[in-house]
């Protein structure tokens, strides 16, 4: 393998709270992430990404840091975090955190000292405005949770900016302070061995200097959240965002192989601008683009096509299929279609970001309204913004809490776990995750999967086709995206193709003639 370990290896993000509990308080910590590493190597996943384990009041679920140079007690001690990096790389799997800069939570001591005074040194270090005359605003901007970006601090009388929650102020990222505050934190975690960040909302840090108000959005209908009502023209994505990127990217330069991943919802065309100049910016801005599309062949074969004709040269491509903001794939799509998505995810050129329990198939967990704890929903409510559904409880076994925990979980499980379980599907030769499984060790086999070029080969009706090629080695993927059987034209080409891998049960290709089963998708080694 040419490639670097974030190049052919695959990401999987971990969602603490909700992975593995070993203190019976109903939420995960850095013990059971410890714990389960064995499962990790057996799946074959080359890092985990962890959301964030910082100290934090937990408004936004550890989203809101209220120290960025700690672990809060919830997950466990600093000794637990080196104990868990150390046997991660003991078994070559690498540690990435989550970098959340663009806002600290209320109860950082930088925001205490910050609203105290106007004169105390650290007010600049947010970003503070007087209202309107009548008490308004000053500006018209939104909060990603809903309500105005902007609360009223009696203590000043001023207004400070909160992208997100109320609880979630945003630091001033011109303030050069600030930004030497911020690579010290990541430099603290370099030291101790962590194998890169994924940053939370980059292209969100630097704001319009003059604060300008948003224009309207003439596509918003009120069935949306708030944040629709606005384009986003001001308060994101500024030019000047790309300079703290390579700021960013130079700190981690310092330090051998270690990887800056950004979290970026834009436009392809302004996305592959975060790659930065001389790809001296984020190695793996996030390509989300599987997220929203229509899940049809001739869909995903287009957006496909489009970002690898929009990297930069050398630029290294990378695709998600959910996180813990997005309603789960196998929700999305159904249990048919996430056998697809997993071999579409697995065998596309560039780095794959699996999300915990996406190799069970969990889908859309109900959760009674009086178990919501997502703040988006509680802000929201009605509109179907809550995140919940996707963070529940990883369904180890068929035992007590699905082997999760021994106290009540601090979300429901899925009513499945006595079925849909690690456990159960481990043995099971026709389960979701023991096709994951194959196809990430297919992956890690095959230099065509993991670094070889990629040429979209056709559409026919609903069925995609593509190959990957590497020196001595060509790989077909065909995919049927449809639920009924279709015959493929070009299967003449197929002759003498080895099935590597299959959704359906292993079968062989008949010599000219190739027709997928509904929902099928095959892994062909051509030669
Ligand atoms: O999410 C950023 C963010 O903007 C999401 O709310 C996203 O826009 C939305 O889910 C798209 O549908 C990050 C974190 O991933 C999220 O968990 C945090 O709540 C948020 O930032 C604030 O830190």
């Amino acid at each position: 393998m040419a490639s670097v370990w974030w190049q052919h290896g695959v990401v999987y993000q971990i969602y603490p709270r909700s992975f593995q509990d070993t203190d019976g308080d109903g939420v995960g910590d850095l013990t059971g992430i410890h714990q389960r590493l064995d499962y990790l190597s057996w799946l074959g996943i080359d890092a985990i990404w962890i959301s964030p384990i910082f100290p934090s009041p937990m408004a936004d679920f550890g989203y809101d840091v209220s120290d960025y140079c700690g672990i809060d007690p919830l997950f466990g001690s600093l000794a637990d975090f080196d104990a868990l990096v150390a046997a991660a790389h003991a078994r070559n799997i690498k540690v990435i955190l989550d970098f959340v800069p663009n806002h600290t939570s209320d109860h950082h001591p930088w925001f205490i000292k910050s609203r105290a005074s106007r004169d105390n040194p650290k007010r600049d270090w947010y970003i503070w405005r007087d209202g309107k005359a009548g008490g308004a605003p000053p500006n018209n901007w939104v909060s990603q949770f809903g309500g105005p970006a902007w609360t009223p601090d009696a203590a000043t009388g001023q207004f400070y900016l909160h992208s997100f929650l109320a609880q979630q102020p945003d630091l001033n990222w011109r303030n050069p302070d600030v930004r030497t505050a911020m690579y010290d934190a990541l430099r603290f975690w370099l030291d101790r061995g962590v194998d890169g960040f994924r940053v939370d909302v980059l292209w969100l840090l630097i704001k319009d200097a003059a604060l300008r108000d948003n224009p309207p959005n003439p596509a918003y209908v009120p069935a949306q959240a708030g944040i629709n009502r606005f384009l986003s023209l001001y308060n994101a994505d500024q030019p000047e965002t790309l300079d703290v990127v390579a700021e960013m990217r130079a700190v981690l330069d310092r330090y051998s192989d270690r990887v800056l991943i950004g979290e970026i919802y834009l436009p392809l065309e302004r996305l592959v601008a975060y790659y930065g100049k001389d790809l001296r910016g984020a190695q793996l801005p996030f390509n989300f683009q599987l997220i929203n599309a229509a899940w049809t062949a001739p869909v995903v074969a287009k957006l496909v096509a489009e970002y690898e004709a929009a990297l930069p040269p050398g630029g290294w491509p990378n695709w998600v299929l959910g996180n813990h903001d997005q309603p789960r794939i196998a929700a999305r799509v159904g249990a048919a279609q996430a056998r697809i998505a997993a071999m579409l995810l697995l065998t596309l050129r560039g780095t794959p970001t699996m999300y915990y329990a996406d190799e069970l198939g969990l889908g859309r967990v109900v959760i009674p309204p009086a178990a919501v704890q997502d703040p988006w929903e509680k802000n929201e409510p009605g509109l179907a913004l809550g995140r919940d559904p996707s963070r529940t409880p990883m369904q180890w076994d068929a035992g007590v809490n699905a082997g999760f925990s021994s106290g009540p979980p601090w979300l429901p499980l899925d009513t499945n776990y006595r079925s849909d379980n690690v456990e159960a599907l481990r043995g099971d030769p026709a389960s979701l995750l023991t096709l994951y499984r194959h196809l990430l060790e297919l992956r890690r086999q095959h230099t065509a999967l993991n670094s070889g070029s990629f040429r979209l080969v056709g559409v026919e009706g609903n069925v995609l086709m593509y190959d990957r090629v590497a020196a001595d080695e060509r790989i077909v993927v065909v995919l049927n995206f449809g639920d009924s059987a279709q015959g493929v034209s070009i299967a003449e080409k197929f002759s003498g193709a080895a099935v590597l891998a299959s959704t359906h049960t292993p079968r062989h290709i008949e010599l000219g003639a190739l027709t997928l089963q509904p929902n099928e998708g095959l892994v062909l080694l051509v030669s």
